[in-house]
């Protein structure tokens, strides 16, 4: 075998060539040659295409991290015609007369083309270029900070531990090499750049209409992802890397935080001040003072004398418990410390390039790493759950897995230490720490989530993870890591959650109150409101800084806090058919307004603080929520109502596909917005998901176009629901200038029985109604509330305006 150029070597790592097989390209793949390369074009979905470039005569070997093998050899039908490959929605065209290749949309659009120079190579490093036409705006790339729209910027993707990370810090815990352009001629399209080495882009910020995107080495591969819509993308992005399956109910529950609770006797004493404060709490997460000298798998007995017991019975008062595992084991020889002897016994842990076993300070001081890299170590470090699960541990939280070191210069593993591959359809073989690094922390908790999953097979799993990769929200909700008690980072949290949103991790948090510093009351305040209405919601800070429960800043704030932990379960049931959507869909729970109003976009209409739930509750954030003046939201064009009063607000003046209404800030009141048109599907207030409610289920209408709802339950737990023990009720609604004339509930489908036996119908904006059902008259006895029986077969309700 001749290979032309000097760089193959670095392009494979350090591999051992000849153990490799390369996959031949399908026969109707577009295939050139161009300077050295072969240039393979894979359709694998109507909206999705594969790019592949390698020297001439070796291909790299077929295989992902991030796209699972069956997606990868996914056929759909082509027409391959000279050097055109079409699909029913993307055609990749390349033109030997410039030597480029371009995408276009079915209408003959181009979504992205290569520009001049398009590949540069030093050594085995490469950079890609491609053009970035004007008006062209860039989303994605996961947890980054800065504006959501990145033209103008530029990134590497290094998966760091950023303790102390600012507005302008990059790069952060994870690596998820995803863009997403919109506004171009063909709409919206995506890019996975599918490289685990250092990676970095630049979306114009070098060039004004030049897109770049590079890796320190590895083979080049890269998918096209047709849109036109923003959601078509993101649809196809989490086809194509999966989607973040539906964890628990409780995961949605208030979450209660803290480095550390240092023993069972205070997190016995915080469940109870926890419900004797009535603020609904879901879950208590033990950091890593509960173990044994912070040695993954170990509890502390002096602190935590019946660790089971305490978990067995904040079960009883509807309270899970989450705890954490680091994937650094500590390096006890003859300690009779299980996981490091069993790891040992079976070659588990991470070698050095001379083949002795890598070992790195962290908090158990000298620590050894499971090789998350091979299946083998995978299911090993799985079945060290064992004894967690059994005690009742609902979920694990793996920090630190960029993975953090203490004592290297870089912070995490020296490049060269060697993984082995042995997993998935990799060959195997080894790799250097340079090309495993941004996977790693993925891996780790792929190893947590099957063993969860292999422990309690009829349970869902829930991991909560610092790093992560591409596809990485297959296994594990994340969180944004050490963030800070400031105004700036209340902003962060909104933008990062709506980026990670779009870039697959539908399920995010961030420390509510900020990690480091200790929060003024209106800050923890405020962020409590805007976490109300986001996936996940844990305050969590630092050991050192002030206690940040929510009682903390004195009965006042405390109210403002439990009254929006109360909304955010009274939403419940929205929420969690936004989750159940997501988990089918790859629909981020959280996303920015323009996911679904793509109009909404203009010079007064940029805050990075407005998102919304399910496109029809929007949040409207102050872009500077620390200002106490008026300021002006964006509300998209067509009538809203308050979600606080019910009351439509008086249609702002349209600038096209938006209007502004002003706001006068009122440090207890997060603006929230209903879409006219929209059933919210609530319940009545419960502590915990644990708690079965007490009343009806209950529908509240906001009257308006396209009007509806959807009711979505089962027992939030189990895996019944995939087995279609669950159930799901369409909601229509018709109504004639801004007044609701009918209610229809579809038959149910699904086996699931349900918790409540009435609805309860509740019609918002200006006037009465008289409403019937089967003919008869309705009785209204406060307001324009209805109560109904259960409607499993369906019915309509009319409504008569008084
Ligand atoms: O385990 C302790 C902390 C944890 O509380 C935090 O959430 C992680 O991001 N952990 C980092 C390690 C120490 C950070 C200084």
């Amino acid at each position: 075998m001749t290979l032309p150029q000097k760089w193959y070597a670095g392009v494979f790592g350090a591999v051992a060539l000849c153990t490799m097989t390369a996959t031949p390209a399908h026969a109707d793949d577009l295939v050139v040659d161009r300077d050295g390369t072969t240039v393979t074009v894979h359709a694998i979905a109507p909206g999705v295409m594969r790019v592949r470039i390698a020297p001439v005569g070796a291909p790299a070997q077929d295989a992902s991290w991030a796209v699972p093998a069956d997606v990868r050899h996914g056929a759909t039908p082509v027409t391959l015609a000279g050097n055109v490959l079409s699909t029913a929605l993307l055609r990749a065209v390349y033109d030997p007369a410039t030597a480029r290749l371009h995408f276009e949309d079915a209408a003959g659009h181009t979504v992205l083309g290569e520009a001049a120079h398009p590949i540069e190579r030093d050594g085995a490093r490469f950079t890609l270029r491609a053009d970035l036409p004007l008006g062209e705006h860039i989303l994605g790339l996961g947890d980054k900070t800065g504006p959501l729209d990145r033209r103008g910027q530029s990134y590497a993707l290094w998966n760091s531990d950023s303790f102390g990370f600012g507005s302008g810090t990059d790069p952060l815990y994870k690596s998820i090499p995803f863009f997403i352009s919109t506004g171009g001629r063909g709409g919206a399209y995506g890019v996975l750049l599918d490289s685990t080495w250092r990676t970095w882009f630049d979306f114009g910020h070098r060039a004004q209409t030049t897109l770049e995107m590079g890796a320190e080495a590895g083979p080049i591969d890269y998918y096209v992802i047709a849109g036109p819509t923003l959601p078509d993308v993101v649809h196809r992005y989490t086809a194509l890397t999966g989607r973040a399956p539906l964890p628990p109910r409780w995961a949605l529950g208030y979450q209660q935080s803290r480095w550390s609770y240092m023993s069972e006797a205070e997190v016995r004493a915080l469940a109870t001040r926890l419900r004797a404060e009535h603020v609904p709490t879901d879950v208590i997460w033990l950091d890593i003072d509960y173990q044994d000298r912070n040695r993954p798998f170990t509890v502390d007995h002096q602190t935590f004398p019946d660790f089971a017991g305490m978990v067995h019975d904040l079960d009883g008062l509807g309270i899970k418990t989450v705890a954490i595992t680091d994937l650094h084991v500590a390096s006890a020889p003859g300690q009779g410390y299980g996981p490091y002897d069993s790891g040992m016994a079976g070659d588990q842990f991470v070698h050095r390039a001379d083949g002795s076993v890598y070992v790195g300070t962290v908090w158990p001081g000298p620590a050894v790493f499971p090789e998350f890299t091979r299946a083998s170590t995978r299911a090993w470090w799985g079945s060290l759950f064992a004894p967690l699960v059994k005690d009742g541990v609902a979920g694990i939280w793996n920090d630190m897995n960029e993975p953090a070191i203490f004592d290297t210069p870089t912070k995490t593993m020296p490049e060269d230490v060697v993984h082995r591959i042995a997993s998935d359809d990799f060959a195997p073989r080894t790799a250097t720490h340079a090309e495993i690094h941004n996977v790693f922390g993925m891996l780790n908790t792929r190893a947590t989530y099957d063993g969860l999953r292999a422990l309690a097979p009829d349970e869902r799993a829930f991991v909560m993870t610092r790093a992560s990769y591409a596809g990485g929200q297959r296994y594990a909700a994340t969180w944004t890591g050490d963030n800070s008690a400031t105004w700036d980072h209340l902003k962060l949290a909104i933008s990062q959650t709506l980026s990670l949103g779009l870039s697959g991790f539908a399920w995010v948090g961030t420390d509510v109150g900020g990690f480091t510093g200790g929060p003024t009351p209106e800050l923890m305040t405020r962020w409590f409101e805007y976490s109300a209405f986001l996936p996940i919601m844990r305050d969590h800070s630092q050991k050192g800084a002030p206690r940040a429960e929510p009682w903390v800043d004195g009965p006042e704030q405390l109210a403002i806090r439990r009254r929006y932990v109360e909304e955010r379960y009274r939403l419940m049931p929205t929420l969690y058919a936004l989750a159940e959507t997501s988990a089918r869909t790859g629909d981020p729970i959280a996303r920015p307004v323009i996911y679904d109003w793509p109009a909404a976009v203009g010079e007064d209409c940029r805050t990075e603080m407005s998102f919304t739930l399910g496109g029809r509750l929007l949040v409207a954030g102050a872009p500077r929520p620390e200002q106490h003046n008026a300021w002006q939201a964006c509300l998209p064009t067509g009538q809203w109502y308050d979600y606080w009063t019910g009351t439509t607000v008086k249609t702002p003046a349209s600038l096209g596909g938006y209007g502004l209404l002003t706001i006068t800030p009122d440090p207890a009141v997060l603006p929230v917005f209903v879409r006219a048109g929209t059933v919210l599907v609530r319940q009545p207030l419960v502590q915990s998901t644990a708690q079965r409610p007490d009343g009806p289920l209950e529908l509240d209408v906001y009257p308006g176009p396209d009007c509806g709802g959807a009711i979505y339950d089962d027992d939030g737990h189990s895996m019944a629901f995939a087995r279609g023990v669950a159930l799901r009720q369409t909601i229509t609604c018709i109504s004639v200038d801004g007044r609701l004339r009918s209610l229809t509930l579809a038959p149910r489908t699904g086996s699931y029985a349900p918790w409540w036996h009435q609805i309860a119908i509740v019609v918002h904006g200006e006037g009465q109604y008289r409403a019937q059902i089967d003919g008869h008259a309705l009785a209204a006895p406060a307001g324009a509330r209805f109560v109904v029986p259960d409607q499993p077969k369906g019915t309509t309700i009319t409504f008569t305006p008084e």
